[in-house]
Parts: C-alpha cells; sequence; structure tokens
C-alpha cells in the first residue's frame, strides 16, 4: 500500500494497479487531488510489472467535478485538462470505476479513461449549467461521442443525473458491476485491453454530420427551459463545435467557452449561490452533538391549501400524516383538493397511479386533536389570526407528548406570543412554507427566544426529509421574506399612483429577470387576502383595494391588474383608467416613470430591508437572505439573490440611490435605514 499523497491511495493487485481518491466529503478534484492522480499514474507508468489501472474514488462519490472553491484562484499544474491528457493517452488501459455520484469534471475525467464500469448505485452527470458554466474538461466532446448529440445535449442542458442503468444503455458506461468493490473491478481491468481513445469515435456523431439541423431541433425545447439562457447557448455552442470540427479545435472551443463563463458574473452569481445553500444548514448553537429527533408520523392542523400542501410534503417523502380540521366537510374538500393535485400529476405523467395512490393513502384526516399524541411533529396552518393560534397551541399542548415539535406556519404573527402559550415553549418553534406549499423549495425556521436546540434541530431535519431547503430566521413580522416583500409591494403601488401602469412595474422585474413581476404575482395570489387583511387592520394600498372593490381579485375571478383571457395576462384600458382616477382622487399628478427608476424603487428597498434583518440578526448572513429569495420568491439565481446583488451594485450606491430617490419623490419609505448606512460605511 503506497500513499501518492494524503488524498490519493495506490495499492498494487497482482498486475493490476489500483488507485483511489480520497477527498471527502465529495472527492473534489481540488489541487491535491490532481496532483496525487498525477503522481499515482506516474508510478504505474514506471512499473512494468504493472499493465492495467483501475481509477476509483470512495462509496459516496467517484469525483463531484472541479473544486468550484478553487475558481477564484490562481491556476495550479497539474489541471484538470492535464490530467486527463495523460490518462487518455496512458499506455496501460484506465478503468473508471464508478460508484455514487460522478459529475462534472468527475465524470469528464472517467470519459477520458479507455472504459467506465459502474455499481447500480451510480449515478453520471454533467452539472455545470447550474453554476452558469458547460462542461470545461471535454465533456462537450466526449460525450456526444458516447451517448449521441441529441442525448448528449440533455444531458448536458438539463444538468441532470443520469442513474446506472440509463448511463449503461446511453452507451456513457461500459458495464454494470454487482461484484464487491475493489474485486470486481480488479477482475474487469485485468482483462481489459486499450480500445480506441474516446476522442477518436466519431460514428455517434454521424447522424448531427448529417442533418444540420439536428442540433438546433433537439435544443429548442432545453433552451426554453434553461435559467440562465448565455451558460445555455454556450453548451448548444461547445457540442456544436464537437460535431463541426476536428477534436482538437472543438476542445479548445470549449475551453474558451467555458473561461469566458466561469469569468461572468451570472457564472460567480450562481457560484454564490451553491454555496450560500450549502451555508444555511450551519446553524449557531446546533453543533453534530444536538441529535434531531426521530420522526415517523405528522399532525398538520387546517385542511386549507396550505396544510393540505403540507401534507402531501409528508406524504411524497412516505412520512404517514394526519390532517385535522374543524368541521367534517372542510376536511372533505381539504382531501378533494388532494386527490385532484395527484392525479393532476398523474395526468402530466410525472406520477404513476400506484405512487399517487400509495401517497394518498399515507395522508389520515380526524375531526379531533386525539392524533397529536402519536404525532414527533405538529405544523399548525389555521387561520392567521393570534386567538386561533392560541386556541389551537392549547390543544397541542393538552394532547402532545413531551419532545413532540408544535410548529405554526404563520406568515406574519409572533411565534414568542404563540409559545408563551404554552407549557413547552422550548419545543415551539415557526415552520413556513411557501405557497404553494408542495413545489415551493423554501422553508423559513423560526427560532423563538425559548426554542431549544434539539426542537430546532428536528425542523431542520424534517425539512430537508421532505425536499426543502430550510433557512432558520428569527422573529419579527414578516420574518425575511415577506419582510423585504412588504417593502416592494409598497414601492409598487406607489409607482402605480405616481404614473406606471401594471405592466410597466412587471416588465422592470421580468426584465431583470423574474419570471413574473408583482402585478402578475398579485394576480395568481389573489387581492382579495391582502386587501382583507389591510381592512382588518385599518390600512390602504389604494389602487389595489380600489381594484377590489372593483371585484377584481385577480386570476380567480378573471381580472386583477389584467384581464386574463385563460391564463394569459393582457393590459386592460379599464385599469388604466381607474389608476388614472384614483391617483386623482389622493391628489397626485402622474408622470412617465422610467424602467431604470422603477427596477430600483422595486429593489433597492429590499436590500435596504436586509440590511436591518441582518443587523437585527433575524437572518444569520448576507447568503440566508439570498437563498430565501432564490428559492421562496423566484429571484432569479444568476442574479445570486438581492444581497448578493446589493453588493455587485455596491451599498454606497444602494444607500445613494435611495437617498436621491426619497428626496425626489418625497416618499420617505424610500429614505436608507440607519443599519444600511453602517452596512455602506463598512466596517
Ligand atoms: C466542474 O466540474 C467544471 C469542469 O467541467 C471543468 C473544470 C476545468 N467543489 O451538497 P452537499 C462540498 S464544475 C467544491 O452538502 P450532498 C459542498 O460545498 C463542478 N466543494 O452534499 C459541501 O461542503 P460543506 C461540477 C464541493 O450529498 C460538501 O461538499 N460539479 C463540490 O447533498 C457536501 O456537499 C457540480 O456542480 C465541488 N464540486 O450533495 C457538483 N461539490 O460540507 C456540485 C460539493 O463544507 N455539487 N462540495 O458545506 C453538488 O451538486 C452536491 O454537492 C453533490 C452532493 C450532489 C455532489
Amino acid at each position: 500500500m503506497a500513499a501518492a499523497n494524503e488524498t490519493v491511495e495506490l495499492t498494487r493487485h497482482g498486475d493490476v494497479a489500483l488507485i483511489v481518491m480520497q477527498n471527502p466529503p465529495v472527492n473534489a478534484l481540488g489541487f491535491a487531488l490532481r496532483e496525487g492522480v498525477m503522481r499515482a499514474l506516474d508510478a504505474v507508468a514506471r512499473d512494468a510489472a504493472l499493465r492495467a489501472v483501475v481509477l476509483a474514488g470512495s462509496a459516496r462519490a467517484f469525483s463531484a467535478g472541479a473544486d468550484i472553491g478553487e475558481f477564484g484562484l490562481p491556476p495550479r499544474a497539474p489541471s484538470l485538462r492535464d490530467l486527463i491528457a495523460v490518462i487518455e493517452d496512458f499506455d496501460k488501459p484506465v478503468v473508471a470505476a464508478l460508484r455514487g455520484i460522478a459529475l462534472g469534471g468527475g465524470l469528464e475525467l472517467a470519459l477520458a479513461c479507455h472504459a467506465r464500469i459502474a455499481w447500480p448505485d451510480a449515478r453520471v452527470g454533467l452539472p455545470e449549467i447550474r453554476l452558469g458554466l458547460l462542461p470545461g474538461a471535454g465533456g462537450t466532446q466526449r460525450l456526444p461521442r458516447l451517448a449521441g448529440v441529441a442525448r448528449a445535449l440533455e444531458i448536458i442542458l438539463s444538468g441532470d443525473m443520469v442513474p446506472a442503468a440509463r448511463a449503461r444503455q446511453d452507451g456513457i458506461v461500459d458495464a454494470l458491476i454487482e461484484g464487491a468493490f475493489p474485486e470486481a473491478a480488479l477482475a474487469y481491468a485485468a482483462t481489459a485491453v486499450r480500445g480506441p481513445r474516446v476522442r477518436d469515435r466519431d460514428a455517434r456523431l454521424a447522424e448531427a454530420k448529417a442533418d444540420p439541423d439536428l442540433i438546433a431541433r433537439a435544443a429548442a425545447p432545453l433552451l426554453r427551459r434553461a435559467r440562465d439562457g448565455l451558460a445555455a447557448r454556450a453548451c448548444v455552442e461547445a457540442v456544436r463545435a464537437a460535431v463541426t470540427r476536428p477534436f482538437a479545435e472543438g476542445d479548445a472551443e470549449e475551453l474558451r467557452l467555458f473561461l469566458e463563463r466561469r469569468a461572468s458574473p451570472e457564472s460567480q452569481a450562481q457560484r454564490h449561490a451553491f454555496f450560500a445553500e450549502r451555508e444555511v444548514a450551519k446553524v449557531a448553537g446546533l453543533g453534530p452533538e444536538i441529535a434531531p429527533r426521530p420522526v415517523r408520523r405528522a399532525v398538520v392542523v387546517g385542511a386549507g391549501t396550505m396544510g393540505g400542501g403540507i401534507a402531501m410534503c409528508f406524504a411524497d417523502a412516505g412520512i404517514p400524516v394526519t390532517v385535522i380540521e374543524i368541521g367534517a366537510e372542510a376536511l372533505e374538500r381539504g382531501r378533494a383538493r388532494i386527490a385532484a393535485n395527484y392525479e393532476t400529476s398523474v395526468r402530466r405523467g410525472s406520477l404513476d397511479a400506484a405512487e399517487s395512490a400509495r401517497r394518498l393513502a399515507l395522508i389520515a384526516g380526524a375531526l379531533d386533536f386525539a392524533p397529536v399524541a402519536e404525532a414527533d411533529i405538529v405544523i399548525e396552518a389555521a387561520f392567521e389570526e393570534m386567538p386561533i393560534k392560541k386556541q389551537v397551541f392549547a390543544e397541542l399542548d393538552r394532547h402532545a407528548r413531551p419532545g413532540t415539535v408544535l410548529a405554526t406556519n404563520t406568515s406574519y404573527l409572533n411565534v414568542d406570543e404563540i409559545a408563551a402559550g404554552t407549557s413547552r415553549p422550548g419545543d415551539v418553534l415557526g415552520m413556513h412554507f411557501f405557497s404553494p406549499a408542495n413545489v415551493m423549495k423554501l422553508l423559513e425556521v423560526v427560532r423563538g427566544a425559548a426554542t431549544a436546540a434539539p426542537a430546532l434541530a428536528t425542523a431542520l431535519a424534517v425539512g430537508r426529509a421532505i425536499g426543502k431547503v430550510p433557512v432558520v430566521v428569527g422573529v419579527c413580522h414578516g420574518f425575511v421574506g415577506n419582510r423585504m416583500l412588504a417593502r416592494r409591494s409598497e414601492q409598487t403601488e406607489r409607482l402605480l399612483l405616481e404614473g406606471a401602469l401594471p405592466q410597466d412595474v412587471d416588465r422592470a422585474l421580468t426584465d431583470f429577470g423574474f419570471r413574473m413581476g408583482p402585478c402578475a404575482m398579485g394576480d395568481l395570489a389573489g387581492l382579495d387576502v391582502g386587501w382583507r387583511i389591510r381592512k382588518a387592520m385599518g390600512l390602504r394600498a389604494p389602487v389595489s383595494d380600489a381594484l377590489c372593490e372593483a371585484g377584481r381579485f385577480g386570476q380567480k375571478t378573471g381580472s386583477g391588474y389584467y384581464l386574463y383571457q385563460g391564463r394569459e395576462a393582457v393590459p386592460d384600458p379599464d385599469v388604466a383608467a381607474l389608476i388614472e382616477r384614483v391617483s386623482a382622487a389622493e391628489g397626485i399628478t402622474r408622470r412617465g416613470i422610467g424602467q431604470d427608476e422603477i427596477l430600483e424603487r422595486l429593489i433597492y428597498p429590499m436590500i435596504d430591508e436586509g440590511a436591518s434583518i441582518l443587523e437585527e440578526g433575524i437572518a444569520a448572513r448576507p447568503g440566508d437572505i439570498d437563498v430565501i429569495w432564490i428559492y421562496g420568491y423566484n429571484w432569479p439565481v444568476w442574479r445570486g439573490g438581492p444581497m448578493w446583488y446589493g453588493a455587485q451594485v455596491g451599498l454606497a450606491r444602494v444607500r445613494d440611490r435611495l437617498a436621491a430617490l426619497a428626496a425626489a419623490t418625497g416618499d420617505g419609505q424610500l429614505r436608507p435605514s440607519a443599519a444600511l448606512q453602517r452596512a455602506a460605511a463598512g466596517p
């Protein structure tokens, strides 16, 4: 046994060498790992007794690809491309033994080997597009030569992982292995012969060479779905080069495009988002010594849209859940809505009928609180009114076992006040889901003043188990996401009153990269919800109120800020007239407002609010806020999130523009907060 260096082990087994990459947790191909593999190969090359090589990783990961953390650093040789060149031209056959994941540069390394064998749990993929990149170590040139051009485009542009069995069908993997590791790999390599290099295998390119439109046809639907159009188009161009140029030229073109994308602000933003998403899992006061409690059974209180969506999250994750309602009719309505949601998935082909039935069977209903006694976690999704919440929590306190996590799905209310009404505030916290709860990945986990660490750890573990990205936030009105959203909504209303129309406001945000602007979003969610809350609180939003008074609640009534023809929003002259009337009644002289001003007034106040949220400790890091906006509000990931964007613009500029806008409009809400001023001044 010999260590090539601290991350790579080289052992000899008869005439076969075994090189094992050991850079936990996922064998990212950092400098030490690359250097270690290079040294090991060198030792093998010099040893005449060795006639074949197995290159392997851990059970979890062959390799997750290039070390993303190194992208901002000066390059250090050997590069991944150097390593790939040595492997490809190695005069003894090199067999990649794939277990766990082989992603990005990890798969590219395997593609340079002379054969690939995979255990059934292996998954391969080229997820670079999710970081605003394209594969940069030959993936766009070699994959089409194995899997064909159309399939390679699908894999590269989706970034999805391909299970071993499918990778075998696609021709990416040469053999599926059932035997033990490493014996089965060594046995395979012992009989391996060095076939043609992947770069020399052009047969599968023939179809695309003969049909010049094939790439455009195959890429079109994939480009439509891409979230970062620049990266997606670069992927297509690199694959086109694989078809139209000799390997060396295509490969050089791929590298050129890769370096261009790697330096782009879009990719930097997505790399930030990647690390921010992993960072949110690190929570102050939650060390490895705090074990989450096991959750085998859940209860959701309330069978409304939110409660039903939350129940589906549990059923989707295989956790039995009981939904409690006060009336049989409401319970039945809730159950019917859940069943209809599953039916839609079956109709669309995303779920098969048997699985849908299995999930539905995991959801029970009850008309009293008795099932709470069996639950490990309870999520209350009742009406958004404090007296109702308190009543429900009194019942939960009466029925729940000690240690059951009691969570409220409140969007705004004070979690500490809810907790104080129970005899066990340590087990109470917020779990704020986003609508539709079974789809949106964000979960704000609200840590109350008294929330105990094990309860928090359990909520986070449950959140992850049901496929969410949980972010810990503190108690305040609206927590992080909705508190910032309120600043944007305020400005939407002001902009409409001062001279903009809904389509102007929305266009500023869709041009920025959002799928929808605030007016279209309001129409989708239903304008009446906010209207009722405002009325109860004695608040006004003159334009939105006037729309509701005219019965225009949004999509559900066929009209809101827009007129709806099916789901298509059409600007409505009646709305323009209504807004002009409201402006006049408010004594406001309307003026033309440019797109730049609209964008600044929608986004900068959110950044301002984010600065206060950070200063108050409601969110732990700027990246946490970014994750909240990316997963809860569809902030375009290639813009990195509001705090990342604010840092790119420069907080001092955000501060100055807000001050100027406040002075120009007389709107005090635009004045930069003390927190932003402090953040902009720097440490
Ligand atoms: C590339 O390969 C470019 C090439 O084409 C060209 C080069 C020339 N680098 O997610 P997890 C860390 S681009 C650095 O919690 P999971 C991660 O930060 C790359 N670090 O686990 C975390 O650290 P910590 C293409 C990485 O099981 C820890 O590993 N590859 C990398 O839920 C565990 O990660 C990708 O885009 C990396 N490449 O998911 C794959 N990968 O514990 C990106 C992970 O300190 N990675 N880390 O917070 C993933 O998609 C997921 O991490 C993975 C594991 C599926 C691998």
